[in-house]
């Protein structure tokens, strides 16, 4: 029987079958695999001895937080407190791609800078829209709430970017600490391992509300330039140019003609630059 790991505690294993929880234990050979069931994981388990035989594959994994296949990454991102940046932002949105989870940006903060302030950003959020992005505004809780419906997501962004705020406002009795540093999971008081995915109507989150970055295995120079896919439009001579040190590199002809923004090519020769096997 087909089912999906919603929650572990310790050494058990919820997993959701149609309507229902069945609490688990993993079977022996399976830790002989060296892997054990993360939360995300699509499992065979055998409803009556209560046990999980199989672990079917995974579309991603990330490593903190340790959960299994993830559809959807929302990115928040304040204008002010913390102040914008698109380095973080480039940097999330290359691990989303590269792990094949689809990204949402979410603005938060809008208040908090002048209409005049805000047309500095104007342009930088039209690009990213104009490459293929969803973009919206922490304001905007209906269309969140149709975004969300029926992935699996997880909540990424600087730590006060909003995303605890944002979380209680979609799951009315979740009651996060607003404005507060949790703790990362696995460590604090809770010693035991605990991750769950919180789930109300069809909106699935993964609660990991202590997290500000992902992480996931090593990535490859080259997936990370493949990740920046609006560079895909301008192709080079060289079909493996890293558009930084070769002479003709339509990429960079690009930015020169203002197609590619400045900052979001500035950020990956920044990233590539800084890499040894990378894992951020
Ligand atoms: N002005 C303003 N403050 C916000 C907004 N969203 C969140 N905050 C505040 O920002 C602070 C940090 O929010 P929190 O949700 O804890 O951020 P997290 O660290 O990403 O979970 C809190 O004091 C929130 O009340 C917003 O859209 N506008
Ligand atoms: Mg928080
Ligand atoms: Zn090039």
């Amino acid at each position: 029987m087909k089912g999906q790991v919603v929650k572990v505690i310790s050494d058990k294993f919820f997993v959701k079958v149609n309507d229902e929880i069945i609490p688990c234990k993993e079977r022996g050979k399976l830790r002989n695999m060296k892997t054990l069931p993360l939360v995300g994981d699509f499992v065979m388990i055998d409803k009556e001895k209560m046990v999980i035989e199989e672990i079917l594959e995974r579309k991603n994994m990330l490593i903190r937080p340790n959960v299994a296949n993830i559809t959807l990454g929302f990115i928040v991102t304040s204008f002010k407190n913390p102040d914008f940046s698109t380095n973080l932002l480039d940097k999330l949105l290359v691990q989303l791609e590269i792990n094949k989870i689809k990204p949402v940006i979410c603005l938060t903060k809008r208040d908090l800078i002048s209409d005049t302030e805000f047309l500095k950003y104007k342009e930088i959020i039209d690009y990213y829209k104009k490459i293929g992005y969803i973009v919206l505004y922490n304001t905007e809780l209906s269309k969140i709430k149709k975004i969300l419906a029926n992935e699996l997501t997880v909540f990424t962004g600087q730590t006060g970017a909003g995303k605890s705020t944002l979380l209680n406002k979609l799951f009315k009795d979740l009651n996060l600490k607003v404005g507060e540093v949790s703790l990362a999971l696995g460590r604090g008081k809770h010693t035991t391992r605990h991750i769950e995915i919180i789930e109300k109507d069809n909106i699935r989150v993964l609660d990991t509300p202590g997290f500000s970055a992902l992480s996931f295995l090593e990535y490859s120079k080259e997936d990370v330039r493949n990740a920046f896919k609006e560079f895909q439009e301008f192709p080079c001579i060289y079909k493996d140019c890293m558009h930084d040190k070769e002479i003709e590199c339509n990429v960079k002809a690009a930015v020169s003609d203002g197609k590619i923004l400045k900052s979001r090519y500035e950020n990956y020769l920044s990233f590539i630059a800084e890499f040894k096997d990378m894992r951020w």
